[in-house]
């Protein structure tokens, strides 16, 4: 069987925000933005990206395993569930697709609390305080490894 070319692209709790409030910190593009700017570096390489925006941890989850029928890799902001979350560790190493890591902001430049990740020794790729065009960074990157 042929390997699908598309990328699970998951947005986690308040990520739908972007762009209403804290410019300062998330900048001024919305999540349909993000998505935009994912679909468009995945499509450059022959990919193309499902999206998920969940605040609810359960639903994550689910589109994380449901990622095993068709999709190579994962890109995912898992937003606070970052600093919290064995569960969404758990699905992502469970369906052991290599995925992305990525953050809007430089979170080792801000609370002591956000310098923790559940994700980060098993992540394939980590873009941190890129904006959000790491998003494209972290499909190229993602991408190069596949
Ligand atoms: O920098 C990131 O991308 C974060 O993953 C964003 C999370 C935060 O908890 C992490 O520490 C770092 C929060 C996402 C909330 O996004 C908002 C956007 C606009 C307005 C309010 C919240």
């Amino acid at each position: 069987m042929t390997q699908p070319h598309r990328l699970l692209l998951v947005n986690g709790p308040n990520l739908n925000l972007l762009g209403t409030r804290e410019p300062g910190i998330y900048g001024t593009e919305t999540l349909a933005d993000v998505e935009r700017i994912t679909a468009d570096a995945a499509s450059a390489l022959g990919y193309d990206v499902r999206a998920v925006q969940s605040n609810h941890e359960g639903v994550l989850i689910d589109a994380i395993h449901a990622a095993r029928e068709d999709c190579t890799g994962i890109v995912i902001n898992p937003g606070g569930l970052t600093h919290t979350s064995v569960a969404l560790r758990d699905a992502l190493t469970g369906v052991g697709l290599p995925f992305a890591e990525v953050h809007i902001s430089d979170v080792y430049r801000r609370e002591e609390f956000r310098h923790f990740s559940y994700l980060h020794d098993v992540a394939t790729v980590r873009v941190v305080g890129r904006g959000v065009q790491g998003y494209a960074e972290a499909v190229r990157e993602l991408v190069s490894k596949l």
